[in-house]
C-alpha cells in the first residue's frame, strides 16, 4: 500500500495541486533553453583556452571530447567577455528553476521499485547522471566563481568531465522526453498558467503520473509559483551582471565576490592573485630583464628598451572565468613586433612565461593568431599609468578576446616557437 501511494507520488509531503506534466515541461522548456546555452557557452570557454597548445589544458587524456575544438578568434576583442558572462550569470540566474524542476518531479525520483525493466533500468540511471551531473556542475561552478575553492581537485578537470557526463545524460533526457514535453504544453487545460489560487485545479489525475492522487488545497497559484522563481531567478541575475559592467553599475553586483566599488585610477579592477602570494616584490621588478629567445638568439630588455619601441594603444578588456570583467586602455609593445625582432616570422607563436613563484599560470602557449595579432601587447601601462605591482609590472600580456588567464602577469620570457 505504502510502496502504491510512493510510486502516484501520493505520500502526503507530495500533494502539491500544481505538479503535474504542464508544470514540468514548462520548466523543462526554459531549461532545455538555458542549459544548451550554458553548455554552448561553457564548450567554447574551453575552446577559448587554446587547450591543444602545449601546457595550456589540464586534461590531455581528453581523447574525442575535444574534437570540437577550433582556432579561437581574436576579434571581436570583447567575445570571452560576453561569452563567459552570460556563462557565469545565466548558471547563477538557472538556480531556481534547476531547483523549481527537481521539485515538481521529485515523486519521479523516488519511484518504487527503483527499477521495473532493462528500460526502466537504462532510464533510471540516465536520470541519476543527469540530476547528478547538473548538481556537479553547479556546485564546483558556483564555488569557483565565489572564489572558495574547497574541493580537493582541480576544478578546470572536474567541471569538464563533469559538462561531458552531463551532456551526455542531457541529450537522452531531452531524446526520451522531448514529445511529452510538447504534448504536455500543447494539451494544457484551458487557463492553467492564469488563474488565481482560489480557482487552481490539479491536472487531470493519471496512475503513475506526476499529478498527486489526494492533492491538497492549492496555497499559491500556479502564476504565482512562476513569479516567485522568476523573481529569485532576476534577483540572483541582477546581482551578479554588474561584475561584468564598467562604469557606475559595477556597484550592483552585491552578490559577486569581487571589489564592486573599483576606486580612482587605471589600475583599481580586480585582482585575482596578488603580487605578494605570486612571490613576487618591487625589489625583482627593479632588477627585472624581458628574456626574448628566438631564431635570432636570446636578447634581453629593460624596461626602458620597452618604452624605446614603438608603442601601441588598444582598449581591451580582461575577462576571468569567474565571469567578471573590465575593459582598460593598454599601452605597449605588439607581441607581432617581439617576434619578428627574435628572428620570427608571421607563421609562430610565443609561449609566455612568468617569473612568479611556481603556480599554474606561470606559463602559457599563445596561438599564431594571437602573437601576430595587431592589438596583442606587452603592456607596460594601463590607462596612462604603468601596472601596478598587483596587475603584472614590469610588463604583463594582453591579448584580444583571450581569457583573462592568458593574460600573464609578470612576463619573465618570452619565446618564439615554429607553429
Ligand atoms: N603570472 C600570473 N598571471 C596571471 C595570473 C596569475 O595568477 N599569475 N592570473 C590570471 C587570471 S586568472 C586573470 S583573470 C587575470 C586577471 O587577473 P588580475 O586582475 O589579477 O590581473 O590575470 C591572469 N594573469
Ligand atoms: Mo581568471
Amino acid at each position: 500500500m505504502t510502496l502504491d501511494r510512493v510510486r502516484t507520488g501520493t505520500l502526503p509531503h507530495w500533494r502539491s495541486p500544481l505538479r503535474g506534466p504542464w508544470l514540468t515541461a514548462a520548466l523543462g522548456l526554459v531549461l532545455l533553453v538555458g542549459v544548451t546555452v550554458l553548455v554552448v557557452t561553457g564548450l567554447l570557454s574551453y575552446a577559448a583556452y587554446e587547450p591543444d597548445l602545449p601546457g595550456n589544458d589540464a586534461t590531455p587524456g581528453r581523447a574525442l571530447l575535444g574534437a570540437y575544438l577550433f582556432d579561437w578568434p581574436t576579434d571581436p576583442p570583447w567575445l570571452y567577455r560576453l561569452t563567459q558572462g552570460a556563462h557565469v550569470a545565466l548558471g547563477i540566474a538557472l538556480v531556481p528553476v534547476v531547483l523549481a524542476k527537481l521539485w515538481s518531479v521529485i515523486p519521479r525520483l523516488f519511484e518504487l521499485p527503483p527499477v521495473r525493466s532493462l528500460g526502466h533500468a537504462l532510464e533510471r540511471a540516465t536520470l541519476l547522471l543527469l540530476v547528478g551531473g547538473i548538481v556537479f556542475e553547479f556546485v564546483t561552478g558556483i564555488l569557483n566563481i565565489q572564489v572558495f575553492y574547497v574541493f580537493p581537485f582541480s576544478f578546470y578537470t572536474a567541471h569538464f568531465y563533469g559538462a561531458w557526463v552531463f551532456l551526455g545524460a542531457f541529450v537522452a533526457h531531452v531524446v526520451l522526453k522531448l514529445p511529452t514535453m510538447l504534448r504536455s504544453l500543447r494539451d494544457r487545460p484551458a487557463g492553467i498558467a492564469r488563474t488565481r489560487t482560489a480557482d487552481t485545479r490539479p491536472e487531470p489525475y493519471e496512475p503513475g503520473g506526476l499529478v498527486s492522487a489526494d492533492p491538497a488545497p492549492p496555497t499559491v497559484s500556479r502564476r504565482g509559483a512562476a513569479m516567485f522563481v522568476g523573481a529569485a531567478s532576476a534577483t540572483l541575475f541582477g546581482l551578479y551582471i554588474g561584475q561584468t559592467l564598467d562604469g557606475p553599475l559595477r556597484r550592483t553586483a552585491l552578490f559577486a565576490p569581487h571589489d564592486r566599488d573599483l576606486g580612482e585610477g587605471a589600475n583599481a579592477f580586480p585582482v585575482n592573485k596578488t603580487a605578494a602570494t605570486a612571490g613576487v616584490t618591487q625589489a625583482l621588478a627593479d632588477a627585472w630583464r624581458l628574456e626574448l629567445a628566438g631564431p635570432s638568439g636570446t636578447r634581453r630588455f629593460t624596461r626602458a628598451d620597452l618604452l624605446a619601441l614603438p608603442q601601441h594603444t588598444y582598449e581591451l578588456p580582461i575577462a576571468c572565468v569567474e565571469g567578471w570583467s573590465v575593459s582598460r586602455s593598454w599601452t605597449g609593445v605588439r607581441l607581432a613586433d617581439l617576434v619578428r625582432l627574435a628572428g620570427g616570422t608571421d607563421r609562430d607563436r610565443l609561449l609566455v612565461e612568468s617569473f612568479q613563484a611556481g603556480g599554474a599560470f606561470g606559463r602559457v602557449s599563445l596561438s599564431v593568431g594571437q602573437s601576430q595579432a595587431e592589438r596583442s601587447l606587452l603592456a607596460l601601462s594601463v590607462g596612462g599609468e604603468d601596472l601596478s605591482l598587483d596587475h603584472g609590472f614590469p610588463a604583463r600580456t594582453i591579448v584580444p578576446a583571450a581569457p583573462g588567464v592568458h593574460a600573464t602577469k609578470w612576463v619573465g620570457r618570452l619565446t618564439v616557437v615554429a607553429a
